[in-house]
Formats: structure tokens, sequence, C-alpha cells
């Protein structure tokens, strides 16, 4: 780039912020993920961000949690929570920027993180809200998962606009025994849309015997089955992460809600396909692969 190039980027720059005007004509509309690091980059807020960008929206993360996998304990999670404050603090900058087009939440992670993120989430009732119910994880005592899983579906999922439970979270929000059929995730789909009012993507993935990957729509009207070829019969480490964020990004490119989880899933089939392995027992999505 020449001198002249860079001077006439700089000028561009400054008028962009001086007038609260996008870069070019069109400025990516903005996503915001609220989500825990997973610091390997395969799930969690990396792989919200990865997709963000990959979709063309300006990607943010207000950071709730850092997991690590413990490579000398059968890759267990490590789990540490950020300071609920801090928490408040991200998003009080993101809000005093930006008018977000759409949000996902990932993972909390204790109950008081669901508190302050609910606290925001009622005071702006986003119109785009993609609640990604991560229900558990292995680094929490039993005791305290339930107390979280409780704050979340009394807090915040009757703020969502959207909800991607996977069968295991499904099973848990239906209250049903168990879902090994697609008409019994129709139905979790059907319970789930009851309790919260949202628009409903079960996620059966690989976790239902067939040949397909197969993910329920339900919108309170129109149900819908999405379904894929599998590709291998192992769960993807990023995939649920991805398919949420996806939807989230879609919405906030003005996707109508079915849309935006038929094009998610082609991203995240995508991805799935090329996977990325590493030293871990699981493979990682790869969000780079639908350029
Ligand atoms: O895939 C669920 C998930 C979400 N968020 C974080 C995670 C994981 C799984 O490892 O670590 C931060």
């Amino acid at each position: 780039m020449s001198d002249a190039d860079t001077h006439d980027t700089n000028t561009h720059d400054t008028e962009a912020i001086a007038t609260g005007a996008g870069v070019g004509r069109s400025a990516p509309p903005v996503t915001l993920t609220i989500a825990g690091s997973e610091a390997t980059g395969g799930a969690g807020a990396q792989a919200d961000l990865k997709t963000f960008q990959q979709l063309g929206t300006f990607g943010m993360v207000a950071l709730t949690c850092i997991v690590s996998f413990d490579p000398r304990s059968d890759w267990g999670h490590r789990f540490v929570p950020i300071d609920a404050q801090v928490i408040a603090d991200q998003l009080e900058a993101q809000l005093a920027c930006y008018d977000i087009d759409a949000v996902k939440v990932g993972m909390l992670g204790t109950p008081a993180t669901i508190t302050t993120v609910a606290d925001v989430l009622r005071e702006q009732r986003f119109a785009r809200l993609v609640v990604d119910p991560v229900l558990i994880c292995k680094g929490q005592g039993p005791g305290a998962a339930l107390d979280t899983d409780n704050a979340l579906r009394e807090q915040v999922m009757p703020l969502a606009t959207f909800v991607t439970p996977n069968l295991f979270e499904a099973t848990l929000l239906a209250d049903m025994p168990a879902i090994e059929t697609v008409d019994e995730l129709a139905e979790a789909a059907r319970r789930i849309h009851e309790s919260c009012g949202a628009t409903v993507l079960a996620k059966g993935g690989v976790r239902l015997a067939g040949p397909d990957a197969i993910d329920v729509f339900y919108d309170g009207t129109a149900l819908a089955v999405l379904s894929a070829p599998k590709a291998g019969n192992v769960a993807v480490s990023g995939a649920g992460c991805t398919l949420a964020a996806a939807v989230t990004a879609f919405l906030a490119l003005g996707r109508s809600p079915f849309d935006a989880a038929r094009e998610a899933k082609e991203f995240v089939t995508a991805g799935i396909h090329a996977r990325r392995a590493s030293r871990a027992p699981f493979d990682a999505l790869w969000q780079g692969a639908a350029r």
C-alpha cells in the first residue's frame, strides 16, 4: 500500500468515527456473544467470534468464564468464572458503543453470572436474543450445576427469542425421560416453545440414531425437520456453539428465523466436514470452510 493509500484510508476512518457511520456504504450488523472462553479455540466465545466474522457481522464478546481442558485428567473442564462486575463492565462498554443487532448467550456458568446477565437482558429486551442453554460443564459439581440450570431456566430463557438446546438439554428442558426419535425431538421442541415462548431449534445432531444429523425447528406454528447426512458419528467440538452463533449472525443480517436456522445448519455442516484434528480425543469444527 502506498503512502497516499494509507493517508486516504486514515482520512476515511476519521470521518467515519466523527459521524458515527461505518466505513464503507453498508456497515456490518453488530453481533454480541455473552459466552465463556474455551482456550483451545474449538468452542465457546472463540467459535462464536470466528462465526460472526466469517458470516460478515461485527462481532463482540462479553466473557463470562474461562474453560481450560485438562490434558492430564481426561480432558476435563477447568472452570474459572469472571467476576460479576467485570461482566457488567463489558456489557456497559458494548451498549455504550453500539446498537446491537443480535445477541447470543452461551455458557454463563454460575448463578451470580446469570443474575448479572439477566438484569441487562431484561433492561435491553433485545429483539433477537439467541440462547444456547449450556446446562452443564464437566468441571462443575452436580449441586452447582443444578442451581445454574434453574437460574438459566427462570431468568434467561423467558427473555430468549430463539433457543438452541442439544439433545441432552432438550430432554431436561422439556421434562421428558428420553428423546430417541425425531417425533420425540419434535415433541420436546413444542414443549420448550410453550415453556418460554421462543422459536426453538432442537439439535439431534449425531446423537439421534440413523444416517442423518437431524434438528427440529419450531416457532409456535411451523414445524420443520432439518436434515443433513452425518459426517462421522462423533460430536465435533464447537458444533453447538457455532450453530447458535450462525443463527445469531443470520438474524442480524435480516434473515427470518427459519432461514437463519436453515443457513446456520448448512454453515455448521460445512465446518464439520472441514474439522481440525488435534491431540485431544475430539476434533474441532472449522468455520473457515465456507469461504
Ligand atoms: O460446547 C459448549 C461450551 C460452551 N462454552 C464453553 C465451553 C463449552 C464446551 O467445552 O468450554 C466455554
